[in-house]
């Protein structure tokens, strides 16, 4: 055998680096299940029975091309567990003259395939993942001698770099960010389309059956499994976005309805982040749709802002930073994560509707992320790396390349503004105009403090206390500190009180 091409389960693209010039007479691919990264963390049932699925699918595809493709299934009586072993194993029986593997996306994988090329007898190619817009040398030569990172600043040069929703080297509408449009509530009477979900077939009802059986213990139900497993799907799933939800994007962007999981989002991140989408293509199918008069531009710029900004900015942050990101904790969280992250048995309406989504779906949107799960865990000090890994367990979506800086530097500021240039932290009044929750919680969302008021409204004032010595100079939250320095010692001690007992009670 000539060349041995390695693909990973987030690398599921038929032109990903390591297949480009394949040759099917002399060459195979490997493509390995592997309890290492089954069980790193306690994967949401529908995230194990996506990637598992979507690369039984993508193995077959390739053979149906007539490449040959070495496949460890999970169960395989020799499979030893790991992708380091594995590879090994399979050099040991194919004797390939070389091997070949496109940059993991992860730096835990990473680390265990810089060590392959002193423990495999045979060269070994590591390629460039080119399907993101930045490769990590462009993200350098962005970042470097600048004092903050600022995603809007890193944005506009995607934008530029890559022609996207330009005219003659300016934004289209002169504006770059439409942000300003994109905060409006639901109304009460619209309601959301119904979305694209694929009914499992017999090679997924497989995987299911397995997860179901050796994950039993897992967080997550399967019922209602339907993410797209297939190039195939993924194009329809983008395509039922473009058509019916696109045009509201913008609008609803940041708004939460109780029973309605997926509003006008594009529920396409699990299939761009394991490979079965590219981020190129469903940014120009969104700029065509602008420009084909089928949607309007604050929604289209906002969503392009999500994936040639946001996605690829927090990808830069992660190689940049990492391994020592992982750890920070730069307002000196402790608290254990509250089990009712897990249960979802919460008298608060907004925490149960966010954590109940993730159940039924592996899925719940940004602002349910950020506003209501980030909030919580930042307001009551969860300990970062506690609620970082649940946060990678329990999504379809979940990389920690993307996953990790969204949690330690945007929703708890861990990293003490790397990221952002404030902590997003909310009170009930945010969450109260943006959703329709309160009006059918246990809490009263005007009481302030005591037993029946809305958590979130003491919280919010005890963090900013608690916190006062690392935050009051921040010039973003002058207004709060100015609030809080008018109020009577006994006042702050009362917002205080109530949120301990509160957090004490859980
Ligand atoms: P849409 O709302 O339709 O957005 C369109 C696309 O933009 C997404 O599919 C995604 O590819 C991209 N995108 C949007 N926001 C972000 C962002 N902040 N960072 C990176 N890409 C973004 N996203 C993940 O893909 N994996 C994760 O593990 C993940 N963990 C998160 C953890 C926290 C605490 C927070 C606050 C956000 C996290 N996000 C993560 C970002 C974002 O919430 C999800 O990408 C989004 O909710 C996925 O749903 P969607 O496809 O319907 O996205
Ligand atoms: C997340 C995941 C899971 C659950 N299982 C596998 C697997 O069995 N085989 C595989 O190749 N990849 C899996 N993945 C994705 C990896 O954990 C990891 O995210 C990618 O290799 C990128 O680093
Ligand atoms: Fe959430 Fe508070 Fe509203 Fe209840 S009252 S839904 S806890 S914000």
């Amino acid at each position: 055998m000539d060349v041995l091409r390695v693909v990973l389960g987030d690398q599921l693209s038929h032109d990903v680096a390591a297949l480009q010039g394949l040759d099917p007479d002399q060459d195979a691919v490997l493509m390995m299940e592997v309890r290492d990264e089954t069980e790193y963390v306690p994967h949401h049932k529908q995230k194990l029975v996506l990637i598992l699925s979507a690369m039984r699918h993508f193995a077959a595809e390739l053979r149906d091309t007539g490449i040959q493709v070495e496949y460890v299934n999970l169960d395989d009586s020799e499979n030893t567990g790991s992708f380091t072993s594995e590879v090994q194993r399979a050099v040991d029986r194919l004797k390939p003259r070389k091997l070949v593997i496109t940059e993991p996306s992860e730096w835990r994988v990473q680390e265990m395939v810089d060590g392959w090329g002193a423990d495999l007898s045979i060269p070994m190619e590591v390629l460039q993942d080119d399907r993101f817009f930045a490769s990590h040398a462009r993200f350098a030569q962005w970042a470097d001698g600048r004092k903050t990172w600022t995603m809007e600043h890193f944005y506009r040069e995607m934008r530029e770099g890559h022609d996207i929703l330009m005219a003659d080297g300016k934004p289209e509408g002169d504006r770059w960010n439409f942000d300003a449009d994109n905060r409006k509530r639901l109304p009460a009477k619209t309601t959301p389309p119904n979305r694209a979900r694929f009914t499992p077939d017999e090679m997924t009802q497989a995987v299911i059956e397995m997860v179901e059986a050796q994950f039993a213990q897992n967080f997550g139900a399967l019922e209602a499994f339907g993410w797209p497993v297939t190039r195939t799907e993924a194009l329809e799933a983008l395509d039922d976005f473009l058509q019916n939800a696109l045009p509201h994007f913008g609008d609803y962007q940041d708004a939460m309805k109780a029973g309605a999981p997926f509003l006008y989002h594009s529920l396409i991140a699990p299939a761009i982040n394991i490979g079965l989408l590219s981020p190129r293509e469903v940014c120009v199918a969104a700029e065509v749709a602008w420009r084909s008069g089928n949607a309007p531009l604050n929604a289209v710029e906002g969503f392009i802002r999500q994936i040639l900004g946001w996605r690829e900015y927090v990808r830069g942050i992660y190689w940049a930073l990492m391994p020592d990101y992982a750890v920070t904790n730069a307002l000196n969280a402790s608290r254990p994560l509250p089990e009712f992250y897990w249960s979802g048995v919460t008298d608060m309406h907004c925490m149960h509707q966010a954590i109940d989504n993730t159940r039924r779906h592996a899925y719940s949107h940004h602002i349910q992320r950020l506003m209501l799960t980030g909030n919580f865990a930042l307001l009551a000090g969860v300990d970062p790396a506690e609620i970082e890994q649940w946060y990678l367990a329990v999504y379809a979506d979940a990389f920690e390349w993307v996953e990790m800086p969204n949690t330690l530097g945007m929703a708890v500021f861990a990293d003490g503004g790397r990221m952002a240039s404030k902590p997003y932290a909310a009170s009930g009044a945010y969450i109260n105009r943006m959703s329709d929750f309160c009006k059918d919680c246990a809490y009263d969302i005007k009481q302030k403090t005591g037993p029946d008021a809305c958590p979130f409204n003491a919280m919010y004032w005890a963090f900013l206390i608690r916190n006062e010595d690392t935050l009051k100079t921040n010039p973003r939250l002058r207004m709060p500190y100015r609030t809080l320095s008018g109020w009577s010692d006994e006042k702050q001690a009362s917002y205080v009180e109530s949120a301990d007992a509160f957090l004490d009670s859980l």
